[in-house]
């Protein structure tokens, strides 16, 4: 107001004064939303883990690689060059891409992959979104070593709902083969067999204290006595839900997958693959060193899993040298490998902070199981390409369709440009046959048939699905990730989902709002959403080994009425097949 009546005074040097005031009172409204620009070069890089040099993947040759930093409203445009000798694609993991399907990045669903030598720019807006998120590749098994953080401020101005805390620092959890990735996967889908288990899981790209050639480099994560610091746990790891602990501190629940929640203490959490729990951390214990912790939470009886254990640091300040260094840090309790009932107490701990905006009538309502199966092997393929359970392959399905990624055109541009023959749009509601879903499934139902098979939506559709887990082959827990959109997660439940009784007991208040829903082992999880965001938006389980078997889905969402409900029209540097 100052500037605008200096501007009507007629001096003229109150005049240019008036114009300098004017534009510095702006400064704060343009700065409200800003552009980052960012160059991804995806390349190989030198890096030792576990006493051996690898030539990794990584991005800008940093593993983990960079962390993104914005507020909400800000845009990004990201230039990724493929200096690699893979195909590759990046998806903003949890970002809903209102209206900008093609920056999803799943490759074959929303683009073909960006080929050794290409080149792509995303572009993208954050809307309405606060916390922590992640990017990372969506390509065959690249994603183990090309991944970061991708934090979200509040936007300038406004604040988050607990007190600022001191500090906050990602931690990013991700898993290390002492081999190339992609040469595990390539085995196992030639075998037909499971693939190999990692070798160590990490903490910021680190294996910590428990592991061969690895104390030295273990993350160190500092703090001050009494203050309270944000931690930004992300579960980047490729096949493996993980409990998470720090010894001797509660950890204070706040957020998960970008929304914020009602805040509860726990001494332990559990991420399935793609998940996030942001959590408060008060420095109140006697000054030392801590180990922060993590290990695999192993639902499937009887399957092979990395049974070792990631270490970081959390360091008081005032602990010097050398008995800082001399002292081990104080160990961290971790739950039993299979203790299902700790990680169920917390997901089933998670609520919004208020009354939730929840859709209560259902426009579209689907029934789908989510498990493993296996394939007999075809006439004529060699036994060697059979080595699953008694001379089968292994294989996953979404109501017994086992997905099938297309190979000359991404699913969106198929749909936005009418090109016939690339998807069927008759993905089943409910499985095809009923069956006791989490009892002992008979022998005829294990072999799925195999589909590039969507769902349509209407725009605006106010959708409810219910995730079944089956038993077929081994019962276990499934991280099913929607791209697009946040869900609320309005019950979970052991055994066969019963209508009747289940339903009553739909939190349909406050339920957690998220992204990845961790289906419990021989269980269920019912979520609901509105289709706001038309494109066509890959729901899959984030386990790789199951999503290579084929666990996946895709739901196409038409268009509204106007600009402002229908997808963009296709960047001009769309990598085509
Ligand atoms: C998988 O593990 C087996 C047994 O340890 C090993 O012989 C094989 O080389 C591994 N495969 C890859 C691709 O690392
Ligand atoms: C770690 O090193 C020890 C001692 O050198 C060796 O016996 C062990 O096999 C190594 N472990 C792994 C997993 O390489
Ligand atoms: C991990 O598994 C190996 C063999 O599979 C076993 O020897 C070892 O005792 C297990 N470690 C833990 C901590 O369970
Ligand atoms: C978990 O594993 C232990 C052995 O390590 C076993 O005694 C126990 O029965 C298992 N619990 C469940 C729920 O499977
Ligand atoms: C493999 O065959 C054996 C013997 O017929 C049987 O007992 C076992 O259950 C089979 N396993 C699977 C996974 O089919
Ligand atoms: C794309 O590939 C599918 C499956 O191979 C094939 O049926 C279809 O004809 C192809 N479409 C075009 C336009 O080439
Ligand atoms: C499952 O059912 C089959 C027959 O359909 C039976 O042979 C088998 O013993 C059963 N397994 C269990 C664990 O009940
Ligand atoms: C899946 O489809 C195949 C082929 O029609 C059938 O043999 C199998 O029983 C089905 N399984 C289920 C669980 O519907
Ligand atoms: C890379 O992508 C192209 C399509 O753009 C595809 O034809 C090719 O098979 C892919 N290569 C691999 C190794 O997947
Ligand atoms: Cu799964």
């Amino acid at each position: 107001m100052e500037a605008l009546n200096s501007i009507a005074k007629p001096s003229c040097f109150l005049l240019l004064l008036g114009l300098l005031l004017l534009f510095a009172n702006a400064m704060p409204l343009l700065a409200h939303a800003k552009t980052h620009h960012h160059d991804f070069v995806v390349q190989a890089a030198k890096v030792k883990r576990l006493c051996k040099t690898h030539n990794t993947i990584t991005v800008n040759g940093m593993y983990p690689g960079p962390t993104l930093e914005v507020n909400d409203g800000d845009s990004l445009v990201i230039h990724v060059v493929n200096r690699a000798r893979y195909n590759v694609t990046i998806h903003w993991h949890g970002i809903r891409q209102m209206r900008t399907g093609w920056a999803d990045g799943p490759e074959f669903v929303t683009q073909c992959p960006i080929r050794p030598g290409g080149s792509y720019t995303y572009r993208f807006t954050i809307e309405g979104q606060e916390g922590t998120l992640w990017w990372h590749a969506h390509s065959s098994w690249l994603r183990a070593t090309v991944y970061g953080a991708l934090i979200i401020q509040p936007k300038q101005g406004s604040s988050y709902p607990f007190p600022k805390p001191t500090r906050q620092t990602p931690l990013l959890l991700g898993e290390w083969w002492d081999a190339n990735p992609i040469d595990v996967v390539r085995e196992a889908t030639r075998t037909g067999a499971t693939p190999n288990v990692s070798d160590a899981f990490t903490i910021n790209g680190q294996p910590g204290d428990f592991y061969n050639c690895s104390a030295k480099d273990t993350v160190i994560v500092p703090v001050d006595s009494g203050e309270t610091n944000l931690l930004r746990v992300i579960n980047a790891a490729l096949n493996q839900q993980l409990f998470f602990t720090v010894a001797n501190h509660k950890l204070t629940v706040v957020g998960a997958d970008a929304s914020y929640l009602k805040p509860f203490t726990t001494s332990v959490i559990m991420l399935g693959p793609g998940q996030t729990t942001d959590v408060l951390i008060t420095a109140n214990q006697p000054p030392a060193r801590y180990h922060i912790a993590a290990r695999a939470y192993a639902s499937a009886q009887g399957a092979p899993f990395d049974n070792t254990t990631t270490t970081a640091v959390l360091e008081y300040k005032t602990v010097s040298c050398p008995a800082k260094c001399a002292t081990k840090p104080v160990p961290a309790a971790l739950p039993a490998f299979n203790d299902t009932a700790t990680a169920t107490a917390f997901t089933t701990s998670l609520r919004s902070p208020k009354k939730a905006e929840v859709p209560t009538d259902i426009d579209e309502s689907l029934f789908i199981t989510v498990g493993l199966g296996l394939n007999k092997c075809p006439k004529g393929v060699r036994k060697r390409n059979c080595q699953g359970p008694n001379g089968t392959r292994f294989a996953a399905s979404m109501n017994n369709v086992s997905f099938v990624l297309p190979s000359n055109f991404s699913i969106l541009q198929a749909h936005k440009q009418r090109i016939p023959g690339v998807f069927t749009a008759d993905f089943p509601t409910k499985p095809p046959v009923k069956f006791d879903y989490t009892g002992n499934v008979s022998r005829a139902l294990w072999q799925p048939i195999r589909g590039t098979k969507v769902h349509k939506l209407k725009y605006g559709a106010r959708v409810q699905v219910v995730l079944q887990g089956t038993g077929i082959f081994v019962a276990e827990n499934h991280p099913i990730h929607l791209h697009g959109y946040d869900f609320f997660i309005v019950a979970e439940g052991f055994g066969n989902f019963n209508p009747k009784t289940d339903s009553k007991k739909f939190n349909l208040v406050d339920p957690p709002m998220r992204n990845t829903a961790s289906v419990p082992v021989g269980g269920w999880t019912v979520i609901r959403f509105v289709a706001d965001n038309p494109g066509v938006w890959l729901m899959h389980c984030h386990l790789d080994v199951h999503i290579t078997w084929g666990l996946a889905m895709a739901f196409l969402v038409e268009n509204g009425v106007g600009e402002l409900q229908s997808l963009q029209p296709p960047p001009a540097d769309l990598p085509l097949c």
